[in-house]
């Protein structure tokens, strides 16, 4: 390539790497760089830029050579019949390689056919530099001849390209970098569907599914008129699309599929594909369904799971319970699918499978789609690939027109950020839609990697059953209406090809109005004794209360032998300056010479739990270290790098922890955590903030499962959420994890907010979370400053015995006669506010922790309040401004506690707009202040 001597452009062309035998792939490369440096990867382009040719040929001598290619007669002089062979396969290859990247601009995939956008020069014959004249030009081919033979014409191979990249299937495949994957794309397309054919037993199921997804639509619209279904119809084909998916996927070894998906279309796959009995669904319809003390959903949220019967033995399906919010249940699935998988010791991502169903409208707009795909190929939250499905009506809501929706050409091209193969499929082509279908699954089996069907279709009706369309989508429904079913099209297409009789599609309907006038269900159900075999139990936690008391105390021998085990390094392992400071305090706190910290104390408690069976997976931005370098759970050789986590070196025995550094992300890695924690009952799972007022990133998750999850489904979660908090002067934003918010959360029970003060308290607080046999998430306010105060340290006694304290009482020697007012408080001020009392000697101010605020600990409190009965003066104090914080949530049940004779008063900052002041010198003043006013109010 080095060698190129000056010479004629003709000379150049006639043998250099241009024309000759280097590498297809490299000279498409070369050629797409030449047309368009910038269409390159920034180091390809760096590349062919050093590649200069010698002498004073330049690569713009090359460059204004071929893009006259296309313009040049084609008439080679005839002295030079090599070079014209060699040319014209050159000019081939151009083609091929056009409609391979191009030709899905151009595929016929609208059903509508309303938004057919700009085809791609490229891909037309001129382009190339062929007129008419070379159509029966013969060319060696094995991909594009018919069977047999291994030429074709020019004609020829244009029509079978035309076919396999421009029919009803437009597929993006070209912008993966994996040779191996776009080769195998490659055969399945050019081979597979340019020559696709079905049985007849086959076309009949798929008309079968068809029928049945438009029969379960009309029976339901002409039942229950008018009531809001979300209705498939337009999009009927995601029936036999999902029907296709199961079956080929329990060929390749799928035991279990957990889906995600929204409104659009759920009621069908319920009944169609996971064969919940249509009596059940009716039922609903009807304001007949049997209620439970729990406030429950309406029904196109509702999750269920069965075990259908495959040829290939039961499978187990999952739809999840989803709420409102589009695209936010695909982490959730995500984390649902690994803990499945966990369970199964399906290490290869075999066995379960998670597909994803989404709308148009929501792909391209929400980021947490963004998120989840960036989450797919990570080392902690891969599930070997997902089956995107995009049930793509063309339209959300009321949006359809393409340049408002969205900024890019198609709404799945957020996919490419992951290099998965995009498949538009013509959703009035069944037949097509299946061998996308069965092409995607051997492609997740094959490369564990994402894949996206971009169903395209249309909305029979408006947005649901009492929404009229032609308000806002004239053009649009005036093409609809005229449509016949695709259940309709298909049969007619059966019926030209003599493959069905004419009646045939009306008797399949009525056979489906008859089963579903029984009720039961229509979807082949595995006998009862073959059912899944892999359901975490949570009877045992069902019905418990959070007040029963368990013990989470250690022996402190079985303590002291856990902790020398943490502090045993392999032999040279070289620890980093302030990591060997930090284990070196360890051994000393073992060794009784100093008291425990913070890190010391949570540590033990995961030791602990490890060696009692309870398997930990503890994941957030940094949480290996820890963000306040207090944790070091995995430490780093600093001569080899080499990595070593003591948590997992405690015994042959012990269960497994997993300690993960996430991506940056708090909603997608929120959620995939609690679909984990809500698939294992038995597991601590942690989701830990880099700083508490990030969560806020993730409020979804929150309001729509974390908290309210189990009323709504009856879905029980024991997540833990750290949220680092405490007012320490960092400014506004990494003050506050808003303790108010989770607060207002709280109601029937629903989960934990915890304020630990002490190392025994997190040790206990976390030990309890999978001790107790109450599965509730738990909202851990944690600490900064505190990790390191001299004063909130621990003995092992503290770790060996006792229990979580929900409120700590006054703990030093107070006469409760000389006590003239009783501090309430939570978290770190409790230490500013010791300080000031010890600094000053004070003997009339008791105070007391409140340490798990919700549940509201009122018969502990009380107790806590019994010697201070003269008092009348009881202060609540906090560092949060008035509005936020914990005082407005405390302040009526603590009153309750109180006798007439006492008063409950507020010290703290006033109400501000932002969490904090961004000034650290006005901080301290408020800080002084708000303790000053608690000591002498
Ligand atoms: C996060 C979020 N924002 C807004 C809505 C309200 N909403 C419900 S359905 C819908 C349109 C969704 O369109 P698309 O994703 O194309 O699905 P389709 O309803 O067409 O099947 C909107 C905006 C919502 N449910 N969730």
């Amino acid at each position: 390539m080095k060698t190129v001597q000056k010479r004629s452009m003709q000379d150049m062309w006639q043998d250099s790497w241009l024309t000759g035998g280097s590498d297809a792939w490299l000279e498409s490369q070369y050629e797409a760089w030449l047309k368009n440096p910038s269409s390159l990867p920034l180091e390809w382009q760096d590349y062919f830029q050093k590649l200069s040719p010698d002498g004073d040929v330049s690569h713009d001598n090359v460059r204004n050579f071929f893009l006259q290619i296309p313009k040049m007669p084609r008439s080679v002089p005839s002295q030079n019949g090599d070079a014209h062979r060699v040319l014209q396969q050159e000019k081939l290859a151009d083609l091929i390689a056009a409609y391979r990247s191009f030709g899905y601009l151009q595929a016929s995939i609208d059903p509508l056919d309303l938004h057919r956008g700009p085809s791609h020069p490229a891909l037309a014959l001129s382009w190339h530099g062929f007129s008419s004249a070379d159509l029966t030009t013969v060319f060696d081919t094995h991909s594009f001849a018919a069977p047999g033979r291994s030429s074709a014409t020019l004609g020829e191979i244009h029509a079978a390209l035309l076919k396999t990249y421009c029919g009803t299937i437009g597929i993006e495949y070209t912008h993966i970098s994996s040779q191996a994957e776009v080769d195998w794309i490659q055969q399945r397309m050019e081979s597979g569907w340019a020559g696709f054919t079905l049985s007849v037993d086959e076309k009949r199921r798929i008309l079968d599914r068809l029928v049945v997804a438009d029969g379960l639509e009309k029976y339901i619209g002409l039942k229950y008129v008018g009531q809001k279904r979300f209705s498939l119809e337009g999009g009927d084909s995601l029936i036999p699309m999902l029907d296709t998916i199961v079956t080929t996927g329990s060929e390749r070894g799928v035991r279990e599929i957990v889906i995600g998906m929204a409104h659009r279309g759920r009621l069908n796959v319920l009944v169609n594909i996971l064969g919940k009995s249509p009596a059940s669904i009716f039922a609903v319809f009807e304001g007949k369904e049997e209620h439970t003390d729990l406030s429950g959903d309406v029904k196109y949220h509702m999750g269920f799971s069965s075990d259908i019967q495959t040829a290939n033995g039961p499978l187990h399906l999952a739809l999840a319970f989803n709420p409102s919010h589009l695209e936010i249940i695909a982490p959730v699935v995500q984390g649902s699918v690994r803990s499945r998988q966990r369970r199964r010791k399906d290490t290869d991502h075999v066995q379960v499978m998670p597909i994803q169903i989404h709308g148009d409208a929501a792909f391209a707009g929400q980021g947490v789609v963004m998120e989840t795909f960036n989450l797919s190929q990570t080392r902690w939250f891969t599930v070997g690939g997902s089956i995107h499905i995009v049930i793509n009506n063309q339209v959300g809501f009321t949006i359809s027109n393409p340049r408002d929706a969205r900024s890019t050409r198609y709404c799945t091209d957020i996919a490419r950020m992951v290099e998965a193969p995009v498949l538009h499929v013509n959703g009035n082509d069944p037949e097509a839609v299946c061998f996308a279908a069965k092409l995607a699954v051997d492609y997740r089996a094959r490369f564990k990697k994402d894949i996206v069907l971009d169903l395209v279709c249309y909305r029979r009706h408006g947005h649901n059953e009492a929404d009229e369309p032609t308000a806002t989508q004239p053009v649009m429904y005036r093409v609809i209406r005229s449509l016949p079913t695709p259940a309709a099209l298909y049969a007619d297409k059966l019926v030209q090809e003599g493959v069905i009789d004419k009646d045939l599609e009306s008797q399949l309907a009525k056979n489906y109005r008859d089963k579903l006038d029984t009720g039961n269900s229509v979807v082949p159900l595995a006998n009862s004794n073959e059912v899944y075999q892999f359901a975490a139990s949570w009877q045992p936690f069902e019905n418990t209360d959070w007040k029963m008391a368990v013990q989470t105390g250690v022996p402190a021998d079985r303590l002291k032998v856990l902790a020398q085990k943490l502090e045993t390094l392999p032999p040279g392992f070289e620890l980093q300056m302030q990591v060997k400071k930090m284990m070196e305090a360890r051994q000393k706190m073992t060794e009784g010479e100093q008291p425990l910290n913070w890190g010391y104390a949570e540590t033990l408690a995961y030791a602990t739990l490890l060696e009692q069976g309870y398997p930990i997976r503890l994941c957030g931005q940094d949480a290996c270290r820890g963000t306040f370098f207090h944790r070091h759970a995995v430490l780093h050789d600093q001569n080899t790098g080499a990595v070593y986590i003591p948590l997992s070196h405690l015994s042959d025995k012990q269960s497994q922890i997993n300690l993960i550094d996430s991506l940056l992300s708090e909603e997608a890695v929120l959620a995939f955590e609690y679909g984990y924690a809500s698939a294992e009952p038995n597991y601590l799972t942690m989701w830990e903030a880099q700083f508490g007022d990030f969560a806020n990133g993730a409020q979804v998750v929150f309001d729509q499962f974390i908290s309210s999850g189990e009323q709504k489904w009856g879905r029980l979660c024991g997540l833990v959420v750290n949220l680092p908090h405490g007012y320490e002067g960092q400014g506004p934003e990494h003050s506050s994890a808003r303790l108010e918010r989770w607060l207002q959360l709280c109601a029937q029970n629903n989960m934990q907010v915890c304020v630990p003060s002490t190392p025994a308290q997190v040790f206990h607080m976390l030990r309890r979370q999978m001790i107790r046999p109450w599965r509730k998430p738990l909202i851990v306010m944690t600490p900064k400053s505190l990790l390191r105060h001299p004063e909130a340290v621990s003995s092992l006694e503290e770790l060996a015995s006792g229990q979580f304290q929900n409120v700590i009482p006054e703990t030093q020697t107070l006469n409760p006669a000389d006590v003239r007012r009783v501090v309430l408080c939570s978290g770190k001020v409790y230490y500013d506010l010791l300080a000031k009392r010890s600094a000053q000697k004070q003997t009339d101010t008791a105070f007391i922790r409140l340490e798990q605020i919700y549940p509201f600990p009122e018969a502990e409190l009380k107790n806590a309040l019994a010697p201070y009965q003269q008092v009348k003066k009881i202060i609540w104090c906090q560092e949060e401004p008035m509005n936020q914080g914990a005082w407005n949530f405390v302040r009526e049940p603590l009153s309750a506690l109180l006798s007439p004779k006492q008063t409950l008063s507020y010290a703290g900052r006033a109400a501000t707009a932002a969490p904090a002041c961004g000034h650290y010198s006005v901080h301290q003043q408020e800080q002084t202040a708000l303790v000053d006013q608690a000591l002498t109010g």
